[in-house]
C-alpha cells in the first residue's frame, strides 16, 4: 500500500468510489490502474475497440451506462518528436476530440472529479526555466508539436470552462516525459527513452560500431518514472481542487546526449556515440517547476539511473541474480 505523502486533508475520498481510467492501454494508464489497485475503489476500463472515445455517442453510452464517479483522462494520441511532426492532424483532430467528448459528457452524467492529463509541452517554446504554471499562453510554441500542444491547452480550458459555469470539479495535471512500463518501442513514433534503450540493446546484440542518436544530443528533458506520476496523479485526484492546472516533475533534467550515456552504461554497449543532426531537437530545455506540487507535500522518489535500469531488466531480461534481486524483479 502506497504511504499517504501528505498531511493535506482530503478533497476527494476515493474510497467506495467508480473511478474510470480513460486511455488505461496506455504508459500512464496502465499505471494508474496499478496504483488504484491500492485504493478501496472500483476501477472501470474500456478499450478502445468497445468505445471509440473520438465518436461522442459512443463515449455518452458508456458512461451513462458506467456512471462513473471519478475520471482519469489518461486517452490521448500521443509520440515522440518525429510522430508529431509527421501527423499533425492526428495529433490535433483526435485529441480534441477524446477531451471534448469525456470532459462534456462527465458534465452531463454528473461526474464529481475528473483528471485532465496535459504534458509539459503547453509551454512556450523559450520559457523561463524552470516553467512555472504562470508561463502558459505567455509566447509562441514550439513549432515540432504546436498541434499536441494546442489540444492539451483546449484540454485545460475546457475543464476550467466547466468549472466556471457549472461549477464541475475538473482539475488538469501536466507531467513532465515520462517513461516506464508499457511503453512505445517503436523507434518512428517513440519517445526517447524507450528508443534509446532499444537502440542501445539491437547495438550490443549486433556487436555495432556505434549508435545514433537524433539531433545534436544538447536538449535538455526532465524525466519522471510513470509509476512516480501515477501517484501522483492519484494524490491530486484526491487532494488537489483547483482551476488552475499544476506540473508534475522530478524536478532535475539531462542532456540527451548525457541520457544516451548512462543509457549505454546500464545496457553495457561500449561503441561510439553518433548525431544525425538531420532530425530534429525540438524544445532546447523543458524543465518544470513542480514548487506547486512540493507545496502541496508531493515528490517524486524513483532516481532516473535506478528507474532505467528496472525499465531495460523488464523489457530486456536481465541475467545478473544480484541485480534482479536490488531491482527486485523476482
Ligand atoms: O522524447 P522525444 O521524442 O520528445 O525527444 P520531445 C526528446 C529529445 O530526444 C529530442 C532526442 O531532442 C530528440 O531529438 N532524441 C535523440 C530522440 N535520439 C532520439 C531517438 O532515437 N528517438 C526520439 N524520439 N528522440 C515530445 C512531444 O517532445 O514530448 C510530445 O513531441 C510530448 O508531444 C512529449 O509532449 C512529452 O520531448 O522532444
Amino acid at each position: 500500500m502506497p504511504e499517504e505523502r501528505t498531511s493535506l486533508g482530503t478533497v476527494y475520498d476515493l474510497r467506495g468510489k467508480r473511478v474510470w481510467v480513460a486511455g488505461h492501454g496506455g504508459i500512464v494508464g496502465s499505471a494508474l490502474v496499478r496504483r488504484l489497485k491500492h485504493e478501496k475503489c472500483t476501477i472501470l476500463t474500456i478499450t478502445r475497440q468497445e468505445v471509440d472515445l473520438t465518436r461522442q455517442d459512443q463515449v455518452e453510452a458508456w458512461m451513462r451506462e458506467t456512471a462513473p464517479d471519478a475520471v482519469f483522462l489518461s486517452a490521448a494520441k500521443v509520440g515522440g518528436i518525429f510522430a508529431n511532426e509527421s501527423y499533425p492532424a492526428d495529433f490535433i483532430y483526435d485529441n480534441l476530440l477524446i477531451e471534448a467528448n469525456v470532459i462534456r459528457t462527465a458534465f452531463e452524467v454528473g461526474v464529481e472529479k475528473l483528471l485532465f492529463l496535459g504534458s509539459s509541452c503547453i509551454y512556450p517554446k523559450l520559457a523561463t526555466q524552470p516553467i512555472v504554471e504562470e508561463e502558459l499562453l505567455s509566447g509562441p510554441l514550439e513549432p515540432t508539436n504546436q498541434w499536441y500542444s494546442i489540444a492539451k491547452i483546449a484540454g485545460i480550458k475546457l475543464c476550467q470552462a466547466y468549472r466556471s459555469q457549472h461549477d464541475c470539479d475538473f482539475i488538469s495535471a501536466m507531467p513532465t516525459n515520462i517513461y516506464g512500463p508499457g511503453d512505445n518501442y517503436d523507434l518512428n513514433s517513440g519517445h526517447v527513452v524507450p528508443s534509446l534503450l532499444q537502440k542501445a540493446h539491437n547495438a550490443k546484440m549486433s556487436s555495432a560500431a556505434s549508435l545514433e542518436i537524433w539531433g545534436t544530443g544538447s536538449p535538455m528533458r526532465e524525466f519522471m518514472h510513470v509509476d512516480d506520476c501515477a501517484d501522483a496523479l492519484v494524490f491530486l485526484m484526491k487532494h488537489y481542487s483547483d482551476k488552475g492546472h499544476i506540473n508534475v516533475g522530478s524536478g532535475k533534467d539531462i542532456r540527451i546526449d548525457d541520457l544516451a550515456l548512462l543509457i549505454m552504461k546500464i545496457v553495457g554497449f561500449q561503441g561510439e556515440l553518433v548525431r544525425d543532426t538531420a532530425k530534429p531537437d525540438g524544445m532546447a530545455r523543458k524543465l518544470m517547476s513542480s514548487d506547486r506540487l512540493a507545496a502541496l507535500g508531493w515528490r517524486a522518489g524513483i532516481e532516473l539511473e535506478a528507474g532505467l535500469r528496472q525499465v531495460y531488466a523488464e523489457r530486456f531480461g536481465n541475467e545478473n541474480p544480484r541485480e534482479r534481486k536490488a531491482l527486485r524483479l523476482d
